[in-house]
């Protein structure tokens, strides 16, 4: 048998053993292995390189040559998908990004910018609020509504005009309804004089103005509003009032939210920073009124601000499921320690207190809350309605996506 011949047989033997020909690296390669074959004894340390013309071996090269190039295209490839994975490719319609960010658990959209639909992304993590927003260029939305309101508004823009919060990152949203003055006409004209200001730093971001009717019957007169019969309709209508405006007026891009009456006659130009600092989901001022000095001075107003009491429970549960108990009249004693008669002249304005009902005088909110599906019940709920409800209807909210969600310690 000649030396070829040989070596020919002894690797048709490793075959039979080994399977199909793996590679190695390129250079001199030996097998160091035992058979228990009748070549056993010859083929330990075969060289296979010896023979150039030996046919396997050219095949075992074309192997090597073919897998070479499979592997620079999947090198390739996987850098390309690395490459467009990245933020720098996030908005762009490169399929494999989008795939690898949607995998991540991040969703890119994949819409071509260039497109000529309007389309817009936000990520909601970054419209979450911070304590000093107006360091952070955090936007937030003014939502009045307003009825009968012209005799205010000169007043309120008034207040508007010297709010301390940059204007450019107020949005204002209005809801006007049921009026039988000129309120439009009014709040278009002192709109028009503010945007107009040759002073920059007066204009306001973006301005929408709705015009939208509840059929609200009850007179808009200080003895009509403050009937007690009159309270649980009327509430429950200003819920569906705040509740069609927050759904319109509130954006992705809203990092906060600012109930505000129009009729509230003198108010910190700081009250947005004042408020905001808190770091609150949800907070209200004390609402007081300046009184003469034999008048006692002051006059706790808002009592729709107030904290959960045994008398309040006790007359929850004798009432009927449509019932809404409200502050301030005899029918409906309560006992519970309101806001308004807490307040110390001398005291510490950050002093806070835990509320189970607010008013809706003047409520900053974070804008997450609404986004989450909290509102104001225009119904009874747990026999509250409208603002007085919303602190007990956002708590059973986020209990619900706590369920739902897991959401223990995440941002809802
Ligand atoms: N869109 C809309 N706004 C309303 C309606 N009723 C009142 N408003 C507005 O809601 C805010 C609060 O209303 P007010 O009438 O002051 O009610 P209140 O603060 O409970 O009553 P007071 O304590 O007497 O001021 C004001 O800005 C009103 O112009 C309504 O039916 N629809
Ligand atoms: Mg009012």
């Amino acid at each position: 048998m000649s030396h070829t011949s040989t070596a020919f047989l002894k690797k048709q033997a490793m075959e039979q053993t080994l399977g199909s020909p793996k590679l190695f690296p390129k250079g001199r390669r030996t097998f160091n292995l035992k058979f228990n074959n009748e070549y056993s004894d010859s083929i330990e340390n075969i060289d296979l390189e010896e023979d150039d013309d030996d046919p396997y071996k050219k095949s075992q090269n074309s192997v090597r040559r073919l897998m070479t190039v499979i592997t620079f295209v999947c090198v390739s490839l996987v850098l390309l998908m690395v490459y467009t994975a990245t933020d720098l490719f996030s908005n762009s319609s490169f399929g494999i990004g989008s795939f690898f960010h949607s995998h991540l658990g991040l969703y890119y959209p994949t819409f071509d910018p260039d497109s000529t639909y309007e389309t817009s992304y936000y990520d909601l993590k970054d419209f979450v609020g911070s304590p000093n927003g107006w360091q952070y260029n955090e936007r937030i939305i003014f939502c009045v509504p307003l009825r009968d309101a012209a005799p205010h508004l000169p007043m309120f823009f008034g207040h508007m005009k010297n709010m301390t919060y940059p204007h450019n990152l107020i949005d204002l949203a209005f809801l006007v309804s049921d009026s039988s003055d000129d309120t439009m006409g009014v709040l278009v004209s002192h709109l028009e004089e503010i945007q107009n200001d040759p002073d920059q730093e007066f204009h306001f971001g973006q301005i929408e103005i709705y015009e939208k009717d509840f059929g609200q019957a009850i007179g808009q007169g200080f003895s009509d509003r403050h009937g007690f019969e009159a309270q649980g309709s009327r509430r429950k209508l200003m819920a569906r009032a705040r509740n069609w405006l927050s759904s319109v007026a509130i954006k992705p891009y809203h990092s906060w939210v600012y109930w505000r009456d129009v009729d509230v006659e003198t108010i910190p130009t700081t009250i947005i920073e004042d408020l905001m600092h808190h770091d609150k989901d949800v907070i209200v001022p004390n609402v007081w009124r300046p009184l003469p000095e034999w008048l006692g001075n002051q006059q706790p107003y808002d009592l729709n601000s107030w904290q959960e009491s045994d008398g309040g429970l006790q007359l929850a549960s004798t009432l009927d499921e449509d019932a809404v108990i409200v502050e301030g009249y005899v029918e409906y004693a309560t006992w519970r320690p309101h806001l308004a008669y807490l307040r110390d002249p001398y005291g510490d304005p950050e002093t806070e207190m835990v509320l189970d009902g607010i008013g809706g005088v003047s409520i900053l909110s974070k804008a997450k809350v609404f986004k989450s599906g909290a509102h104001f019940p225009a119904f009874s709920f747990e026999k509250h309605a409208e603002t007085e409800a919303f602190e007990r209807f956002l708590m059973m909210v986020l209990k619900t996506l706590k369920k739902i969600g897991n959401l223990k310690n995440q941002e809802y």
